[in-house]
């Protein structure tokens, strides 16, 4: 596998094991099923539990049975499991950076006590209900509220979600929500239990991108929660912001994941294919096109590992994940184009990954904040003038 600059020397046992693991697990079980998956445009639920058992929600965190793994192993399985397809990345995403990550950063002991273990060995399913219909780069404006109920014991929520990962299969959504009962109406985080009264979602069919996941809808009308459901410890924007931060950093590696295998796609694909009496390989021009591909993605990794140091060190910066989101997807999605035309006609079939993975990037280069909106993010920090309105 393409590690252009012996990143792997810098690596401890932990670390060598979870990707090896996860590598393991999508070359022999994932990779075999995934094209017809695509095909059909369904998620095989049956390996959630799997990922549970091999610990591949949220094992950055710690207590709560979750090993507290260091960043680059988290970072390293992001970049394994996407190296299969980005709807599986985006499964642990959501369950491990969207749904366990705020209940452990934000839930009372009770919420996490009730929900951490059961979501980390994937014997339930969450989703993150941030994005509504009229509001998706913005999501400050959201329509969806809380009231306090009469009797003064919960909230009734309504409003409605779109575009989000799981929902029609999840047990729990995180439902960001702007209180009005509240000075200021601000942004509180719900545990929405979806088996609620007044809770409906609906699955998203018509996708050409992200086939191998499940997207849908969440309509909140009249929903009461109790009190014990509100994240009590954040409110405002900041609370699903700081989930995105970390969705995004484990897509930056993951993108890498993507981009490599479409590299290794093409490369032993360049090898086989004879055309003028030899492989396509001695050609300059494809050559030219390998060389390209492992220079980009060997950068995309060093700004990942970077990005993995700084985490741990407690000193990484939103606007420096949003650099890597930005610059690793966008080179994960030229380098798919790439692969995909060194392998001619076959690269268009289902039997070969890079069509996949490009027409997956559609979507990375789009949820978790728009290759625009980082620009504007970055844009911001580097000029100290916002530019979003
Ligand atoms: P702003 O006024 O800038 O900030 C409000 C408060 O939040 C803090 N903050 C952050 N904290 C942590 N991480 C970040 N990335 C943060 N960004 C902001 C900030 O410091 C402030 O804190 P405080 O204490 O001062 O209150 O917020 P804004 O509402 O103006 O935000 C602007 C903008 C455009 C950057 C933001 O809205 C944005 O990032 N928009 C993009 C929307 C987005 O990414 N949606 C993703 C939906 S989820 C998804 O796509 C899941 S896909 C899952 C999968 O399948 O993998
Ligand atoms: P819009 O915000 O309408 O943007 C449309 C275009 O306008 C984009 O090109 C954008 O870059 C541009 N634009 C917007 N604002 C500006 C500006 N200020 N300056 C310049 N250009 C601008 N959301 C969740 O909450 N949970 C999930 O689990 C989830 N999963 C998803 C899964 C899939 C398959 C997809 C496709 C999306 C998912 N999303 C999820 C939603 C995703 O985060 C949004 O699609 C994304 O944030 C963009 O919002 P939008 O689609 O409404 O586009």
């Amino acid at each position: 596998m393409l590690d252009y600059v012996d990143l792997e020397a810098d690596l401890d046992e932990e670390e060598r094991m979870v990707r090896d693991t996860a590598r393991e697990f999508v070359e022999s079980e994932y990779k075999p099923i995934v094209g017809d998956h695509y095909i059909d445009g369904t998620f095989p639920t049956d390996i959630i539990p799997k990922l549970g058992e091999l610990g591949f929600y949220a094992p950055n965190l710690d207590g709560y049975g979750l090993p507290g793994l260091s960043e680059t192993a988290y970072g390293l399985l992001m970049q394994e499991l996407e190296a299969g397809d980005s709807g599986l990345r985006s499964m642990a995403s959501v369950q491990g950076a969207l749904v366990m990550y705020p209940i452990h950063a934000y839930g009372s002991e009770s919420q996490r006590e009730r929900w951490l273990p059961k979501l980390g060995r994937g014997e339930a399913v969450g989703c993150f209900g941030l994005t509504e219909p009229e509001h998706g780069s913005n999501p400050a404006g959201m329509d969806t509220h809380a009231e306090a109920d009469r009797d003064g014991d919960g909230y009734v929520l309504n409003g409605s979600k779109t575009w989000i990962t799981n929902a029609p299969i999840a047990d729990v959504a995180v439902v960001w929500a702007r209180d009005r009962s509240a000075n200021g109406s601000p942004v509180r985080g719900f545990l929405v239990e979806t088996d609620r009264d007044g809770v409906t979602t609906n699955e998203i069919h018509e996708k050409l991108s992200l086939r191998a996941s499940i997207t849908g809808e969440i309509s909140l009308q009249n929903v009461f929660v109790p009190e014990a459901n509100v994240l009590p410890g954040v409110s405002g924007m900041k609370g699903p912001l700081s989930c995105l931060t970390q969705a995004r950093y484990g897509i930056a590696w993951g993108a890498v994941g993507a981009a490599r295998d479409c590299f290794e796609t093409a490369r032993e694909y360049a090898r086989d294919r004879e055309q003028f009496d030899g492989p396509i390989a001695r050609f300059q021009l494809q050559q030219e096109k390998l060389a390209e591909m492992a220079t980009q993605i060997t950068t995309a990794q060093l700004l990942a590992y970077r990005l993995a140091e700084l985490k741990s060190e407690g000193r990484l910066r939103p606007q420096q994940v949003s650099m890597a989101k930005r610059n690793n997807v966008r080179m994960a999605r030229d380098q798919s184009r790439i692969a995909r035309e060194i392998l001619g006609g076959n690269g268009i079939t289902a039997d070969y990954s890079p069509m996949r993975h490009m027409s997956n990037m559609e979507t990375v280069y789009t949820y978790e904040g728009t290759h625009d909106i980082h620009s504007l993010i970055l844009g911001h920090d580097l000029t100290g003038i916002a530019a979003f309105e």
